[in-house]
C-alpha cells in the first residue's frame, strides 16, 4: 500500500497517521476474538460484562491477582509480548500493506521489529489514566531506546504502530495525542528534563501555545502510527460498557537497531513460541525480525540443511 502525498506531509508535521482499511474484517474479527477471550479468562466481552457488571468488588478482587503487567492485555490477560502464541493475533505482522506503510514512514526499506505487545483497556475495570486532564502527558521512546529524544525525530526515534481491531469512538477512550510536539521536544527538555530515552510533562498547560490534545479516534481494519517522541495521554471512558482493543507493533529503522532494543520481558528468540512462529512464517516478516533477505549469500546449501533442521516445517524454497 503506498502512502499518498497527503499522507506522508501528515506524518512529517503530525508524527501521527492513521492509514484506514490495512486490514479487513476477516482479518480482524478474529484477531479480537482471541484477545477477548485471552483478556477476559475465556470469555468475550459480551459475555464478561453479563457475568461481572452486577458484582464490581467480587471482580475487583479477581483481576488484582494477576499480575500488573499482564493487565496491560486485559484485567485476565495472559498472553501479552509479541510472538503472544494467538495465532491469530501473530499472524497480522504478515499483511505485507502494513509493513510497506511502516517502511515508508521510516523512510527505508530495512525496517526491524522491536516489539509487539497486545493492550486493552476496558470500563468495567480502567483506572490506565490521570486525574486531571492536564496530567499523563509523555513520549513513550523509553520503552526501546535509551537515546533521550533528538531533533531529528526520523531518524533516531521510532514509530509504534496500533492495529485497530474495532471501531474506537469518541467515548470509548481514544489515545490523546499532542499533533507535531515530536518535533517541539527542546522546549519540553528545557524545563522538564527527561531522564534516559523517556520525558514526562506534570502541567500540558505549560505549553498550551502548541501542545493541543487530539483524540485518536478510528475505524477496525486501520492501523494508527506515532513516533516514539510524539507527546500523548490516556483519558478516561466517557462510556464505561466500552473496552479499547488493540495489537501493536514498534518499528525501527536496521541502522537503529543498536538503541532501539525493547525494555519488556519478551520471550527469546530461541523460545519454542518464537522459534514456531518464525519457521511458520513469511520470508518478509523474518526480514523484519533481523534474518537476511531471500537471495543473500547466507542461504548456502549447507546453511539451509541446517534450517531445515533447527525450524522443523520451515518452507525453504524463497530461500534456494
Ligand atoms: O491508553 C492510552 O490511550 C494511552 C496509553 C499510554 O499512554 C501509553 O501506552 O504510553
Amino acid at each position: 500500500m503506498k502512502l499518498t502525498a497527503e499522507q506522508l506531509i501528515t506524518w512529517k508535521r503530525d508524527g501521527t497517521l492513521v492509514v484506514p482499511n490495512v486490514f479487513s474484517h476477516e482479518q480482524v474479527a478474529p484477531a479480537l476474538e482471541a484477545i477477548e477471550r485471552n483478556a477476559y479468562d475465556g470469555l468475550t466481552y459480551a459475555e464478561y460484562r453479563a457475568k461481572w457488571d452486577e458484582q464490581p468488588e467480587a471482580l475487583q478482587r479477581a483481576y488484582e491477582k494477576n499480575d500488573v503487567m499482564q493487565q496491560l492485555a486485559g484485567p485476565f490477560g495472559k498472553a501479552l509480548h509479541f510472538p503472544t502464541g494467538l495465532e491469530v493475533v501473530d499472524k497480522l505482522l504478515e499483511n505485507e500493506a502494513y509493513l510497506a506503510i511502516a517502511q515508508q514512514l521510516l523512510d527505508t526499506e530495512e525496517i526491524r521489529l522491536g516489539y509487539g505487545q497486545i493492550f486493552v483497556r476496558e470500563g468495567l475495570t480502567d483506572t490506565r489514566y490521570s486525574e486531571h486532564p492536564w496530567q499523563g502527558y509523555h513520549i513513550d521512546n523509553a520503552t526501546n531506546s535509551p537515546l533521550p529524544p533528538h531533533p531529528d525525530w526520523q531518524r533516531y526515534g521510532y514509530i509504534l504502530s496500533g492495529i485497530i481491531l474495532h471501531d474506537i469512538d469518541p467515548d470509548g477512550a481514544p489515545m490523546l495525542v499532542c499533533p507535531g510536539s515530536q518535533n517541539r521536544l527542546d522546549t519540553v527538555w528545557e524545563k522538564h528534563p527527561g531522564s534516559a530515552g523517556g520525558l514526562g510533562i506534570p502541567d500540558l498547560r505549560e505549553f498550551e501555545a502548541w501542545a493541543k490534545p487530539v483524540p485518536i479516534t478510528a475505524k477496525a481494519g486501520s492501523v494508527a502510527f506515532r513516533s516514539s517522541y510524539l507527546i500523548h495521554a490516556a483519558q478516561p471512558f466517557a462510556n464505561r460498557s466500552k473496552q479499547r482493543a488493540w495489537m501493536g507493533y514498534h518499528f525501527h529503522r536496521a541502522d537503529n537497531a543498536d538503541w532501539c532494543k525493547t525494555t519488556r520481558p519478551v520471550p527469546g528468540w530461541s523460545s519454542p513460541l518464537y522459534m514456531k512462529f518464525v519457521a511458520q512464517t513469511t520470508p518478509a516478516v523474518r526480514r523484519v525480525l533481523g534474518w537476511p533477505a531471500p537471495g543473500d549469500a547466507y542461504y548456502a546449501p549447507q546453511a539451509l540443511e541446517r534450517l531445515a533442521q533447527a525450524y522443523p516445517g520451515m518452507h525453504l524454497e524463497p530461500y534456494r
